[in-house]
This record gives C-alpha cells, structure tokens and sequence, in this order.
C-alpha cells in the first residue's frame, strides 16, 4: 500500500517523580536525605531510513507512544530512563504541524533525525534539595509531562526528473527502459497508480533519479482520472520529460495532448510548468501513414525552445541521446539553481 499523507499524534513518556527518602541504617541515628531523581520520559524521533517508500506504517499506528521514565528511590537511585521510541519515515517526508501546517522538518537524506516528541524530564528527590540550612528536606518534583504533538506527515519523494503526459503514452516503459525500476506497463490507461524512482547511469559514477507518475487527463486539477495529487512528488524535480504518445492509435491529437498536461500542470502548480523541459515524441515505430503528427510535435517543441526527441521506448530508439540530453538539462539547471 503507497501512503503519502498521515496524520499522526505523538505522545512522549512522563518523567518520573522525585522520591522523598532518608537514609535509616543501624547505627546511624539521623541518615540525611537520599531520595533520587525520576529518570527522564522517553521521546520520540522520526528518523529517515534508505529504501522506505511509504508511510503506510502510520495508516495502521497513528498513535505513538513513548515509556515513561521510572521514579526515584530511596538510597539516592535515579530512576531509569524511558525507552526512546525511533519511527522510520521514507525520505523526503515532511513533517508539519497540525496546528498552523508549518514545515517543521525535510527528511532529505537518509539517517537524518528530528526530534518530534520530547520526553519529560524526571523530578528532583529530596537528596537534590539538601543544603547546610536545610538537612531535612521533604520537597520533591513530579516528573514533567512528555510533549504531546499532532503532526502530519507529508511524502514527496526526492527526485531530479519528472516524467508527465497523458495514461498510456509510455512514461513507465521508458523508466523501465533507462533504469532498473520495473513499474507495471500495460496497454490501459491508468496502469500506474503509485509513483516509482529509478535510478539512470550516466557513467563515471553520475547517476540522476527519475520520476514516474500516473498520468494526467484534462480535468485532472478538479479530480478527473486520479487528479494531480501525484503531481507532489515531481514538486521537487529540477526537470520535467514530457512524453506525448504519437502514434494514430491514441486517438487524440499530440499537440491537443500536449496542451491539456501543460494546462493541468498550470493550475496545480505554475511554478512547476516552468521547469525546464525536454518534448518527447513517443511510439514512433507505430507512426505508419501519419508522419505529419511527429512532425507538429516538433515544430510545437521548437517553438516553445525545448529540447526535442523522437523515441520508441518499446523498441529502445532514440533513448541515448535522451538519457544525455536529459544528463545535460539537469546539469544545467543545477546551474542556475546554485
Ligand atoms: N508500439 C509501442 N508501444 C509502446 C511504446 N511505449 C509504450 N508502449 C506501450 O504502450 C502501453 C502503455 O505503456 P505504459 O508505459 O504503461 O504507459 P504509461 O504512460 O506509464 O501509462 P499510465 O501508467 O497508465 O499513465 C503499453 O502497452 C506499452 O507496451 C512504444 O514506443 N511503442
Ligand atoms: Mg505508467
């Protein structure tokens, strides 16, 4: 199950109280205070663990809880600590307040740790409280209250190329084709209903991640097909690859295609319709009779000034000077960004 929103409560352990004691021992008529302080309340952390691709853990524990710290005791021995509780969040999860949406934290490296909950911490003993003055102290603290915090937990996955068009143009066979992810391909629209990565080589050690989504169709933005809430996770792509499906057998006009996604990707975002693009014209093999439809595509990239391909993912042509131009563009939109 691919989960990428969830609201969860964390609740953080109590500290425990302080103990009221004094030492009686034979032989020693007035012992002077010896009550320890109550060990401090778990907390709780979120922390980012590599290979993680979902927060579905939290659909099924939306309620965390951490130990509470031990009481103090006679003999001045603290009380242990409450057990910390770690929860794995997939990178690029971002944590937000419930109470006003603020970004509290961005997972965006594996091993990061955000501290979300804090435990505690225990009371003082009479023993803490002892000074010349005051021998025989009979003050003592509760242990504080653990931190409460209702949060949500926001998955947009981290990822350098977004992959957008129509269902069924061949987003997910091209991924499969350049990396070693292995999204479900079929001749349905809608045959992608979760995002995938995938890694691309690019040599010497250069690798960039690419972004799979399910596709758009026009109305998307008001919930049409599987809407645009997948468009959160090539938010933070630097690039976009627009794949149009050429060939007669999608029924539609390419650049009508075109269009629409553009339109669509305007209204959830305008911010992301700007990224730099790369126009790809796909199913060549199947263009038959209808060369004039890779043609438009074409002159509609050249207009716009975007890099343009014509490929068969299926067949694997065309996809070289693909993977490098898009090596290239993301390069240099690193560039501009630095
Ligand atoms: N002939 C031909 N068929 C292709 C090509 N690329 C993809 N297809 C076929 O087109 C169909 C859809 O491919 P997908 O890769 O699943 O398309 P998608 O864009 O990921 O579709 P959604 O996940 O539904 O958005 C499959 O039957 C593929 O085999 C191509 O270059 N040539
Ligand atoms: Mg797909």
């Amino acid at each position: 199950m691919f989960v990428d929103q969830v609201k969860v409560s964390l609740l953080a352990g109590k500290g425990g109280n302080g103990c009221v004691s004094f030492r009686r021992e034979y032989a020693v008529p007035k012992g002077g205070p010896d009550g320890g302080r109550g060990g401090d309340g778990g907390s709780i952390y979120l922390v980012a663990e590599q290979g993680l691709s979902s927060l579905s853990y939290f659909r099924f524990h939306p309620i965390n809880t951490a130990r509470k710290g031990a009481h103090g005791e006679g003999g001045n021995r603290s009380g242990k600590k409450g057990e910390d509780l770690i929860l794995s969040v997939p990178m690029g999860t971002v944590v937000k307040s419930v109470e006003n949406g603020k970004v509290l934290f961005d997972f965006l490296q594996a091993g990061q740790k955000f501290l979300a909950a804090a435990g505690g911490k225990g009371g003082r003993g009479n023993a803490s409280f002892a000074t010349p003055t005051h021998r025989t102290p009979r003050e003592w603290e509760n242990g504080a209250p653990g931190e409460e915090k209702e949060l949500i937990l926001e998955l947009k996955l981290i990822a350098d190329v977004g992959l957008v068009g129509f269902p069924n143009v061949g987003k997910s066979t091209l991924i499969s084709r350049i990396s070693a992810a292995r999204p479900v391909i079929a001749d349905y629209p809608f045959t992608t209903l979760i995002p995938h990565l995938g890694v691309v080589d690019v040599g010497r050690d250069k690798t960039f991640v690419v972004a799979d989504i399910p596709g758009l169709i026009a109305g998307a933005h008001e919930g049409h097909g599987l809407g645009t809430r997948f468009l959160k996770h090539i938010e933070r792509t630097k690039i976009l690859v627009h794949i149009i499906d050429v060939s007669p057998y999608s029924g539609r006009d390419p650049v009508d295609d075109y269009g629409i996604v553009m339109d669509e990707l305007k209204a959830y975002s305008p911010e992301l319709a700007k990224r730099p693009q790369i126009v790809v014209a796909n199913k060549i093999d199947l263009l038959g009779e209808s060369p004039q439809r890779l043609k438009a595509v074409k002159e509609l990239a050249s207009q716009k000034r975007f890099p343009f391909f014509a490929i068969s993912a299926m067949k694997k042509e065309g996809l070289k000077p693909l993977v490098s131009a898009m090596a290239k563009v993301l390069a240099a939109a690193e560039e501009n960004k630095s």
